[in-house]
């Protein structure tokens, strides 16, 4: 299924230079309030931790909100996401209560993995996330493979499949890039670049640093994003969805991003100053919004104050129910696995 010259060409003529739509008061809101939820959840979930509540790895995505904020109010209904470890935002932004995540942190039977999964393992098919994958790159050929499904059963669903910088120097990624755009397969790759793998920086770990310029070397359609804004996260999104929903295949995003803490709650994060920190915290997604909000005059000070105040009582709550939540039965280690008997995946 190799792309013509003829295909490229219509390819090209849908890159980000098309008109950009204006958003709706209900988005903003949705973008403000969704971003402020992800901020404060994952700062409580700090918390928690520190007081032992959670245990083993916790990779908070604060600084990062407005990637999978700005992704899931572009897409629709259905499409897929899959992600790697830092996932706990990628599912409250798809609409998983966030009590079930927390709890899932907590290691509760109310979790959304049942408490078996942790950090790094959330999944909810219900809303259409599949993971939550520890193995860095593990994730990028099993989101081509959700979008062969789509391609596959005839749908125009697309699956959003995010990864970290870090990822781009696996060999799955190519191999998934390459076969990903000879098939045309509805997929939307996100990298979501940070500007660190662990410890190690992006112009440490290869000569290729603008990391966009890796899709085009399998002649797909890629382009950097400035993802400290959430319109223009939305816009590249709504793009690639299109380009990929008509049938010409991938796109690749590099979503330019920070993490404002380490890489994971033990990383006191040495390896960078903290003038390039402050340098990111002052395009804060949130404060970008929240100015246009006010610019705009969709909402006042006060009734996003009101919003804010709302946010911190569900995350409260989310912390009650974890906390009150029991610990998976012993018993359930040996369900949801293939030791099970009538584990459903198992073929004769
Ligand atoms: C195959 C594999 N190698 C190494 C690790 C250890 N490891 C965990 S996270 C990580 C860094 C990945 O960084 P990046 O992809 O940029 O994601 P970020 O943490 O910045 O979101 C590494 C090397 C792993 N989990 N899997
Ligand atoms: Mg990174």
């Amino acid at each position: 299924m190799a792309v013509s010259t003829k295909e490229k060409e219509k390819v090209k003529k849908t890159s980000p230079t098309a008109k950009k739509a204006a958003f709706s008061k209900q988005t903003y809101m949705w973008w403000y309030e969704m971003m402020y939820l992800l901020r404060r959840f994952e700062e409580k979930a700090g918390q928690q931790y520190g007081l032992q509540k959670i245990k083993g790895f916790c990779h908070l995505y604060i600084g990062q909100e407005a990637c999978v904020v700005g992704a899931v109010s572009a897409l629709k209904k259905g499409d897929k996401y899959i992600t790697a470890y830092r996932d706990h935002a990628h599912p409250i932004a798809l609409g998983t209560d966030p009590k079930y995540i927390m709890a899932e942190l907590f290691a509760k039977e109310t979790g959304v993995s049942k408490g078996k999964g942790g950090s790094m393992h959330m999944f909810d098919v219900a809303n259409h996330f599949y993971g939550g994958h520890g193995i860095v790159g593990g994730q990028i050929p099993l989101g081509a493979g959700l979008a062969f499904a789509e391609q596959y059963k005839g749908t125009d669903l697309v699956c959003a499949t995010f990864m970290g910088d870090g990822a781009t120097r696996q060999g799955a990624f190519h191999e998934t890039l390459n076969m990903a755009m000879t098939m045309k397969l509805p997929v939307l790759f996100i990298i979501e670049n940070n500007g660190y793998a662990m410890g190690t920086s992006v112009k440490r770990s290869s000569n290729v640093t603008e990391l966009y310029q890796l899709g085009e070397s399998y002649d797909i359609p890629s382009f950097p994003v400035d993802a400290m804004n959430v319109e223009a996260v939305h816009h590249a999104v709504a793009e690639a969805a299109e380009r990929a929903r008509s049938g010409n295949g991938p796109t690749l995003l590099e979503f330019r991003t920070y993490r404002y803490k380490g890489h994971s709650i033990s990383d006191p994060a040495k390896y960078r100053t903290k003038d390039e920190l402050e340098e990111y915290k002052q395009q804060d997604p949130i404060v970008q919004c929240m100015k246009t909000i006010l610019d705009k005059k969709l909402a006042t000070e006060d009734e996003l104050k009101e919003i804010e105040n709302q946010v911190k009582e569900q995350v409260e709550a989310c912390i009650k129910f974890a906390d009150e939540s029991a610990f998976p039965d012993p018993s359930e280690a040996t369900k949801d696995v293939y030791a099970q008997q009538d584990y459903p995946f198992i073929m004769e």
